[in-house]
């Protein structure tokens, strides 16, 4: 009884009607404030669940009971009075109930009074009665938007999932009370809780978890209901009932349930109009000026520009400075216009064929460009900055993008709340139920390092995807339910009201400023046209497009509500249309004059200061990445410390770091190290370091150790790497979800942010990046061609055949290779000073693999500390972080040293490079393998082995010093990789284009396969050897041509 009554207490005081006033006091005070105490009911005991009457839906009226006999214990009926005695005179689960005694006869024993309880109907009916009301208040917030008007077709061809609840009223003539009638008479009494039409006019006290009673905390029915029908099921189809957290559900009913919630000023309806003027008559614009370019209009969902609108007003009002959009092609040129404000005349000459472009690479359609824009917002009068992702065709790729950048202007401006910076992601109805990476997005959007404190997601819902209905597209009842998965409120609108639309926009802006979380508008539209301009519809979906080419336009339905009502009159529409049409005709007018098409001007991360004025890097040289010793010193002593007091460690992660500490004494680095020496220096220099990915901060191989545990203390946890120097930069180190499409787009949203960060993510094992593959290919390969947007994101790839199996062993090189911009075949004319930087800058991006921890740190340097930004793909390894031979002495660190793009063999090959013959050329881990070898064969003079680090871009330069040191060696590329695999597509036509095509070049490795490395051991170990005794038998290739 304890727990029922302090749960009673929480809730709002019932006495008699007298008390009426005090009560809704009380009800809205407990809103206000008190709502973070509420307790799901799932937290009654086992004491309460044995009064069976207590459990579900009847508690609630209970508990009212309760409070209302705490004040006055006459004030209930006696049967109840006798329960409450009984209880909190501490009577055993269940035997609190006593049937009451009869009204006149006080005197009676408790038999009597038992035999009388069935003599007591109308005290059973008012409760009966009450719990009915009380269930339906519920049925309407939980189902009432399946039965809400949200088509603007009325043909329901997306979000019918089913018949009609039979537990709401109505699902038409909703304010037809008839209709209430009708449905009450045809109902079973389980259907309907037992209410029939008698019940109409008869007064309910409102449960606490309604507003619809607004000042009334008593209502009729027939009022209940008309109430709940307007709250529930108009245009708004309200999904909120699944959030677990009573105050969020409170917010969400007191903003759709309140009475007269959706009244709006003169001045907003004029501005809406005005709004949708633009929306429409800009498409109709395009229309009529080039009726057979695609453009993928917004026709049929034209109130999405008043919706953006209200967002971005209301978030301005509430301090918000920069808005990160991300949206897909419908709609897009208009958003340009309409929202970010893109000059008209610079969208409209996108349409004139004859444009040339005045940039590098090779662009895009105008339908993906991006854009960045700074300006006042009229209605707050604040600046805001917007931006719109540029974005590949690929649907919802763009999300997580989305969020890392504004994640990462999140972190560069201090917004730990995300009170100044946000995102919107817009979406399609069949692509946001269909693309994984959605859900893979959502999961971000709570994790701590990747939270963007909440996303406003708009659904252009036109119920159809290309010519696929929704009914075979997905499974869910609406193409939104994938936000409940972190339990997001989705507002469901008919887009041809758009002041409903302009209602829940202003909800969901204050839902993502008061609560910080994702929200979901979704726009319940049509598509005018077909999926383009030039599709035919009507092949696939005849009968929706008969209803469409009947259905009148929002803007018309609208100017002509706001006329009859006398908000604005016909002439003033009129002149707002004129006035519109002829900036669009001035603006097309303008557009003739340009004859350049400058796709910088569509740049959606500006970096101010980091190029020339011209847009070129500053510089064309890349300094010495290397760091004097004291340096390395001191870095290696935070690595091989832990830098705060009474902080327990694991013994096996001690031992690991006195190793650290031993091997800093010697002056050598392993690759954890050399890892620890480029981001601890790169941190102290200012650069800010993200690494993300799963497992990363352990790292997946136990081998970095960058986040250290108290053994004794629940998560207390230290990162040395931040206690480098009292000025360095902050080091972000996270463990990412086991998601790989969405957190690279996040990262290489983040990196897009600023060139100033070294971002790195880092794949479990190489072979899994490929579920991230339409990043890499969509924007990291092609993002600088495509966009003008250097990005300088960094792939840590671990790679290496080690008899670990097929999805263990590689990261796909070959895929890599195949997709760098050089070609094979022609010598780079560059001068020798300036070959390797102006290779790198020519690159779309850098590949590596590095076979020492020091080359590895100079890349990671060289990344920051070069003039430009290019993405990085570095072939990690996994066994060489171990092996007793992969360690670099501090010599090869200090100040003058630098990345080696490939490094020859300096050993007695070099005293008698004539006698050598054969010279192998190998990149990572397998040169170990090689040189072991050599060794046990005893050829150390007779083949020389040359490592390419950096495979991409290729060091023509260097390897063409290498083949002519050894004339009269044979050239041999060796791999560990399946010879289909690997790099030797990528590496032979450029070995032969050095050595002009004079010598041939064989192939020492395995032989192709389908998959890319054996399951068993042995096997493993067997293709090895023989590879090996192919690169070192001298006649393996006698006779072959
Ligand atoms: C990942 C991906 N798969 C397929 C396509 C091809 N495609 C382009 S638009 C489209 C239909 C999109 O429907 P929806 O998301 O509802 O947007 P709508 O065009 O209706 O606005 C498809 C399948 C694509 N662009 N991206
Ligand atoms: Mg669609």
């Amino acid at each position: 009884m304890h727990r029922l009554r302090t749960t009673v207490v929480r809730l709002r005081p019932i006495t008699a009607p007298q008390t009426a006033k005090s009560q809704s006091q009380a009800r809205l005070a407990a809103v206000r404030g008190a709502l973070r105490t509420f307790q799901p009911m799932r937290s009654y005991t086992a004491s309460v669940s044995a009064e069976p009457f207590l459990n579900g839906t009847s508690s609630n009226y209970v508990e009212e009971m309760y409070y209302a006999w705490l004040e006055n214990p006459r004030s209930v009926h006696k049967s109840w009075d006798i329960f409450f005695r009984n209880a909190n005179a501490g009577a055993p689960p269940g035997a609190a109930y006593q049937s009451p005694p009869p009204l006149g006869g006080a005197a009676l024993g408790l038999a009597n009074a038992q035999a009388m309880v069935g003599v007591q109907p109308n005290v059973e009916k008012l409760v009966e009665d009450h719990l009915a009301v009380q269930s339906l208040v519920r049925a309407y917030q939980i189902r009432g938007h399946h039965v809400a008007q949200l088509d603007p077709l009325g043909i329901m061809a997306a979000i019918d999932p089913g018949p009609p609840p039979s537990d709401i009223i109505t699902s038409n003539d909703k304010l037809d009370l008839s209709g209430y009638k009708e449905r009450l008479y045809d109902l079973t009494a389980e259907e309907f809780y037992g209410l029939d039409e008698s019940d109409l006019d008869k007064v309910f006290r409102l449960p606490t978890t309604t507003f619809i009673g607004g000042s009334e905390s008593t209502l009729p029915l027939r009022e209940i209901i008309q109430r709940l029908e307007m709250a529930y099921c108009q245009s708004i189809g309200v999904e909120f009932m699944f959030i677990n957290d009573l105050e969020q559900c409170q917010w969400i009913r007191q903003k759709f349930e309140r009475p007269g919630i959706m009244q709006f000023t003169l001045e907003e309806k004029r501005t809406l109009l005005a709004r949708m003027v633009r929306s429409t008559r800009f498409e109709e614009f395009l229309q009529r000026k080039w009726s057979s370019e695609k453009r993928f209009g917004l026709e049929g969902c034209e109130s999405l520009i008043p919706a953006l609108k209200t967002i971005i007003d209301k978030s301005s009002m509430n301090g918000v400075e920069s808005i990160i959009m991300g949206m897909p092609h419908r709609g897009r040129l208009n958003v340009l216009a309409n929202v970010i404000r893109k000059e008209l005349d610079q969208i409209f000459c996108q349409f004139d064929s004859k444009l040339e472009a005045a940039d590098e690479g090779s662009g895009d359609v105008k339908y993906h460009l991006g854009m960045w824009h700074r300006r006042i917002n009229r209605v707050t009068d604040r600046n805001i900055t917007l931006s719109l992702m540029a974005n590949p065709s690929h649907l919802e790729a763009v999300d997580p993008v989305v969020q890392g950048k504004t994640k990462a202007e999140q972190f560069y401006c201090g917004d730990t709340e995300g009170n100044r910076v946000m995102s919107i992601l817009l979406h399609g109805d069949a692509a946001f139920a269909g693309q994984g990476v959605v859900y893979e997005t959502f999961h971000l959007s709570d994790l701590p390092s990747y939270t963007t404190h909440g996303t406003i997601h708009v659904v252009v819902n036109n119920q159809i995807g290309f010519t696929t209905d929704p009914r075979v597209a997905r499974s869910s009842s609406y193409p939104t339910d994938v936000a409940k998965v972190v339990n997001a409120p989705i507002f469901h609108v008919n887009a041809d009201d758009p002041e409903a639309v302009m209602y829940v926009c202003n909800v969901a802006a204050e839902w993502r400023a008061t609560f910080h979380k994702d929200v979901v508008v979704d726009l319940v539209c049509y598509r005018r046209n077909g999926h383009n301009e030039m599709d035919e519809p009507m092949f696939t979906q005849p009968l929706m497009y008969k209803q469409i080419k009947k259905q009148k336009g929002v803007l018309q339905k609208y100017a002509e509500k706001l006329i009859a009502e006398g908000a604005v009159t016909r002439q003033e529409y009129e002149e707002e249309i004129a006035k519109y049409d002829k900036i669009c005709e001035e603006a097309h007018a303008r557009s003739k004059d340009e004859k350049i098409l400058h796709i910088k001007h569509w740049l959606d991360s500006p970096w101010p200061g980091f190029f020339n004025m011209d847009g070129q890097p500053k510089s064309m040289t890349s300094p010495s990445t290397g760091l004097t010793e004291e340096e390395l010193g001191h870095i290696g002593h935070i690595a091989s410390s832990v830098p705060v007091e009474d902080f327990t460690i694991h013994g096996g992660l001690s031992r690991i770091l006195k190793g650290r500490a031993a091997m800093v004494g010697q002056r050598v680095c392993d690759w954890a190290l050399g890892e620890y020496m480029a981001f601890g220096s790169l941190l102290k220099e200012g650069t800010h370091i993200r690494l993300s990915g799963q497992d990363v901060e352990r790292g997946t191989f136990s081998h970095r150790h960058h986040v250290l545990h108290d053994q004794n203390v629940d998560k207390r946890i230290c990162i040395p790497m931040n206690h480098i120097a009292p000025n360095q930069a902050p080091y972000t180190v996270c463990n990412s979800s086991l998601s790989e499409y969405g957190v690279l787009g996040f990262e290489l949203g983040f990196a897009m942010a600023s060139p100033n960060a070294l971002v790195l993510w880092e794949a479990q094992f190489g072979d899994f990046h490929n579920t991230a593959q339409c990043i890499i290919d969509q924007f990291i390969c092609p993002g600088q061609a495509k966009w003008v947007r250097q990005n300088g994101i960094v792939l840590l790839l671990p790679h290496g055949m080690e008899g670990m199996g097929p999805e263990h062993s590689s990261a796909r090189p070959e895929r890599f290779l195949q997709m760098c911009n050089e070609d094979p075949d022609a010598y780079p004319k560059f001068s020798a000073e300036e070959f390797a930087v102006r290779q790198l800058y020519d690159c779309n991006w850098i590949i590596v693999n590095c076979s020492t921890p020091a080359n590895y740190f100079h890349v990671l340097r060289r990344q920051i500390l070069q003039p430009f930004r290019k993405p990085l793909i570095v072939f990690t390894p996994k066994s060489l972080l171990r092996h007793p031979d992969a360690k670099s002495s501090f010599d090869d660190m200090l100040p003058g040293t630098h990345f080696q793009r490939l490094i020859p063999d300096s050993g007695p090959v070099c005293e008698k490079p004539d006698g050598v013959k054969r010279i192998v050329f190998c990149t990572g881990k397998v040169y170990y393998e090689l040189t072991r070898e050599r060794k046990n064969r005893g050829m150390d003079n007779t083949v020389a082995i040359a490592r390419i680090e950096q495979l991409s871009p290729f060091p023509f330069d260097q390897v063409k010093v290498e083949t002519g040191r050894y004339p009269n060696a044979d050239l041999v590329w060796c791999q560990e990789e399946h010879k289909n695999q690997g790099y030797y597509d990528y590496v032979k036509p450029r070995l032969r284009t050095t050595v002009d095509r004079t010598r041939p070049v064989w192939y020492a490795g395995r032989g192709p396969a389908a998959a890319p490395a054996t399951g068993n051991k042995a096997a493993h170990l067997v293709e090895l050897q023989r590879f090996l005794d192919t690169a070192f038998n001298l006649d393996a290739f006698t006779g072959q041509s």
